[in-house]
């Protein structure tokens, strides 16, 4: 379904279909007040973003991600989150935060995982009155070109995903594997869990305040892709309404990847388990 907020977008290369509207949701009393309403019924609303940015060994990536932000959102406020990186990230982030203003850093003392810091970047948010929070990883696969759509949509909706599998998204650096992966993973997500999303491991996301106001952040202790499906979970069951704009998804150009089998196995372990919680709730 197309969005009337995304139609001056529509003619952008990448575009095909502006927008696609994952589900809509009736009421539910457990959530907060902005939940109840459907995204396209809304009246935009003037936001306030913090882009959140967790670092780990990102000194190739930093400034020109964090320019690259502020090119798209010129007065964006950038929160960047540093596990004590040895390759001195957190001294970079240190001397952006000093020259270019409006951007915060959190030193955290050694790896503790990108769920964790994401879950750190919300608790800033809330306590600094923030309107909305995007999660965006460091390493250019989220292309900061599709910022501006990401938040126009939040304008509608109270959770944006940047996302792979709606027509207009891409993967185009991807080998089969990769792909069979991510596509399977997603599918097998969607299906066990009963969540009408297209990409439920994207980490390149937009939440309303509200949102992340009804999050359960105590009980969140998940890392990779496992994070990711839990905040889509969570939302969806609270009864928020949840956009899904296309994005392209590069590899990351310079650094390493921090990707492992045990945030794959986490996935699959935590997918199954929540689907039995659910199930002995009944
Ligand atoms: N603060 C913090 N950031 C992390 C941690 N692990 C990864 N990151 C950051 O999280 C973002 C995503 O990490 P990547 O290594 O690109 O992982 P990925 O995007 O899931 O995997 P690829 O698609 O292979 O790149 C990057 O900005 C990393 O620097 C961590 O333990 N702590
Ligand atoms: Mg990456």
């Amino acid at each position: 379904m197309a969005c009337a907020c995304l139609n001056r977008r529509i003619m952008r290369p990448y575009t095909y279909r502006d927008m696609w509207l994952s589900h809509k949701v009736e009421q539910r009393e457990a959530a907060g007040a902005l939940s109840a309403m459907d995204g396209d019924q809304r009246e935009p609303v003037a936001l306030r973003p913090l882009v959140v940015v967790p670092t780990y060994n990102e000194r190739e990536n930093l400034e020109a991600i964090v320019r690259a932000i502020r090119e798209q959102l010129p007065r964006v406020e950038i929160l960047i989150i540093d596990d004590g990186s040895p390759d001195g990230t957190g001294d970079i982030a240190e001397s952006l935060a000093a020259s270019l203003g409006g951007i915060h850093v959190i030193h955290r003392p050694g790896k503790m995982g990108l769920g964790t810091a994401y879950v750190t970047g919300f608790r800033f948010a809330l306590e600094h009155d923030y309107t909305c929070v995007f999660e965006m990883d460091a390493d250019f696969s989220h292309d900061p070109r599709f910022l501006p759509d990401l938040l126009a949509a939040a304008e509608r909706y109270d959770m944006v995903i940047g996302s792979r599998y709606v027509p207009g998204g891409a993967t185009p650096d991807w080998k089969l594997i990769r792909r069979i992966i991510s596509g399977g993973g997603n599918v097998f997500a969607r299906t066990v869990l009963s969540l009408p999303i297209h990409d439920c491991t994207a980490g390149f996301k937009c939440y309303r305040r509200s949102v992340i106001a009804a999050f359960d952040l105590d009980r969140i202790n998940l890392q990779g892709y496992a994070f990711q499906i839990e905040t889509v979970y969570q939302a969806y069951k609270a009864g928020f309404s949840i956009g899904e704009v296309p994005i392209v998804f590069p590899d990351r150009r310079l650094g390493q990847s921090k990707m492992s089998r045990q945030i794959v196995a986490e996935a699959f372990t935590y997918v199954v388990k929540r689907r039995l919680d659910a199930l002995r709730a009944r």
